[in-house]
């Protein structure tokens, strides 16, 4: 007899079981058998298990989780403070969910083609570049607003900075390429430093697994200092922050640890990619798709950061800045020296 879809009460972080983060609910249909003991049963009971280990891991470092009421309805002025004093502020929708299936659509079929791999996942360097679609996105009119409001005037440089990424996972750095001998020579924490990048998720990171910050920590060049908090974001939020601050993507649980170091070793982070794919399709772990760029406020932090950006793009073999791109940014009042690929 043809089973009927049964109705199962799954809790927690991004839909999975078994969570540690029993603060939302959802209903999913499944239609498989329910019998006790049958191996349908037995399956999901082994992946719950697996999942709240590696749920626990991932618990950790984020300890504190923003509340995603709490950030609502904030005023400009105390956003303006906000991303002083933090580091980070949040924009609530800013894309609707007709920009964020048109931004899906296009990373995804870029990702199927184009990719470098990145912690494990798939990464796009200088995406403005790579992917000419974006340039609606870069130029939205709504961001650039929220640009503008937080940098508090209406003088605005696109740096040409911009990163897409797919299921990847990274730990504690700074956008500053501290790694690389830092962009920045003088005074690292001067308060004329006023370069932020913007984060979009294209879907909920409510409980963790989005963006992770340590509160007020653009004005130190240390890693590990600021209290650890997780950004609590739905898709179609806009978070943007200083690119002095702390931050960290999806950490890797103890098996994705053990992947990275053998991918690293063996030089194989291709092959090792794969293998986490499937490791993440079997824990039921959601894709994770977003997209990071850079404005600043003109001045000589600004002129910095993007003089070393533009060496690092020379040897890149994406070409110019798309022409749709360039005239967008024109239109919306923005400057743009790599418009003429060139920022001498
Ligand atoms: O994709 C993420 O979750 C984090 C990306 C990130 O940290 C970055 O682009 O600097």
């Amino acid at each position: 007899m043809p089973r009927r879809p049964r109705l199962v009460l799954l809790h927690g972080n991004e839909n999975h079981a078994g969570s540690l983060f029993p603060d939302r609910y959802s209903l999913a249909e499944h239609a498989g058998d329910h019998t006790p003991g049958s191996r349908f049963r037995r399956s999901c009971a082994r992946r719950r298990r697996i999942r709240l280990r590696t749920d626990i891991w991932h618990a950790r470092p984020d300890g504190v989780c923003s509340s995603y009421r709490a950030q609502q309805g904030e005023t400009s002025d105390e956003r303006a403070r906000k991303i002083e004093q933090d580091g980070y502020v949040v924009f609530r929708q800013v894309l609707t969910a007709t920009e964020l299936g048109r931004l899906r659509d296009t990373l995804t079929r870029h990702f199927e083609q184009h990719y470098e791999i990145e912690g494990l996942g798939l990464h796009q360097p200088n995406a403005a570049f790579a992917i000419p679609e974006l340039d609606w996105l870069i130029a939205h009119p709504a961001i650039l607003d929220s640009f503008r409001e937080v940098l508090g005037g209406d003088r605005l440089v696109f740096t040409g900075n911009c990163d897409a990424h797919m299921n990847m996972l990274s730990w504690w750095h700074k956008d500053t390429s501290e790694s690389r001998g830092s962009c920045f020579r003088g005074d690292y924490g001067s308060p004329d430093c006023r370069v932020y990048r913007a984060g979009i998720y294209l879907q909920d990171h409510l409980t963790g697994q989005g963006l992770s910050v340590r509160r007020g920590s653009h004005y130190t060049r240390s890693l590990t200092e600021g209290p650890v908090e997780t950004v609590a974001t739905r898709a179609g939020d806009l978070i943007l922050f200083d690119i002095r601050l702390t931050h960290a993507g999806q950490m890797a649980d103890p098996i994705e640890t053990l992947l990275l170091r053998l991918g690293r070793r063996l030089r194989r982070e291709r092959e090792v990619a794969a293998i986490k794919a499937r490791y993440q399709a079997f824990l039921g772990k959601p894709k994770k798709l977003s997209v990071f760029f850079t404005y600043g406020v003109p001045g000589s932090y600004t002129d910095e950061y993007l003089r070393f950006e533009y060496l690092a793009k020379q040897a890149s073999p994406y070409g110019g800045a798309p022409l749709p791109l360039v005239e967008r940014l024109t239109a919306m009042g923005v400057e743009f020296p790599l418009g003429n690929n060139d920022p001498a």
